[in-house]
């Protein structure tokens, strides 16, 4: 495992719980989705202390996400990487609730390393547990253009920067071509109120580039949902 983009992944991940907890929400009450009017009209009366089964039962309850949808914002890297520049990547887009157990997203998506870049549109689906914390299953779709590098020595440019006009080895970044990437995903949400909920995963980017460019992503999504 890369260590450097999997502490990337962790940060960000941390920075999100941190502005959940300033931004008022209350990760360990049972009843913790009050803010939710849904939720909020089934248990507005808490179970009472020696009724055990409610309590635990109004913890994990998430049926409510039914017809939520949010906007969010998604990053994270690759690991297990194949070279010594990670590809790193970071998202924002929206994500809904048909039902209460399959979401749908939407999103754009910048990844890149030192060498090539990507930008494009991500869509994808999952199905989770309606629980609080909710592991999930799911597939996505990722199309876009990809920057890559083509030697540029013989151009009477100096492509690179570097004082040194075409010397032997000089390159320049284009847009070199279309991408498509499907990927299966797995990882867990976790409901941090009514509305707040945070979301680790992996996903294994199958890409048009031929099986030697595949890899694994390792990310994270913060989301505020609405009705
Ligand atoms: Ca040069
Ligand atoms: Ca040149």
């Amino acid at each position: 495992m890369n260590l450097s983009s999997l502490s990337v992944t962790l940060s960000q991940f941390s920075a999100f719980a941190l502005f959940f907890s300033f931004s008022g929400c209350h990760p360990f009450k049972s009843r913790y989705a009050m803010d939710d009017r849904e939720y909020a009209a089934k248990y507005h009366e808490g179970a009472e202390k020696e009724d055990v089964l409610g309590k635990v039962k109004q913890a994990v309850d998430a049926r409510h996400v039914k017809g939520l949808g949010g906007w969010f914002v998604s990053g994270g890297g690759q690991f297990l990487a194949k070279s010594d520049a990670p590809i790193v990547g970071a998202e924002v887009g929206y994500e809904c609730y048909p039902t209460s157990y399959y979401s749908q997203r939407i999103s754009g998506l910048l990844m890149s390393d030192s060498n090539q870049g990507f930008a494009g549109m991500d869509v994808g689906a999952r199905f989770q547990t309606p629980t609080r914390l909710a592991p999930f299953v799911g597939v996505g779709m990722y199309n876009g253009f990809s920057r890559g590098e083509i030697d540029s020595d013989r151009d009477g440019l100096d492509n690179d920067d570097d004082k040194a006009i075409d010397e032997e080895g000089e390159k320049k970044s284009i847009v070199d071509g279309y991408i498509l990437a499907v990927y299966p995903e797995f990882g867990a949400h976790f409901w941090l109120n009514g509305s707040g909920r945070i979301t680790l995963y992996t996903r294994y980017f199958v890409t048009s580039e031929g099986r030697a460019q595949d890899q694994w992503v390792l990310g994270g999504q913060a989301t505020i949902f609405s009705r």
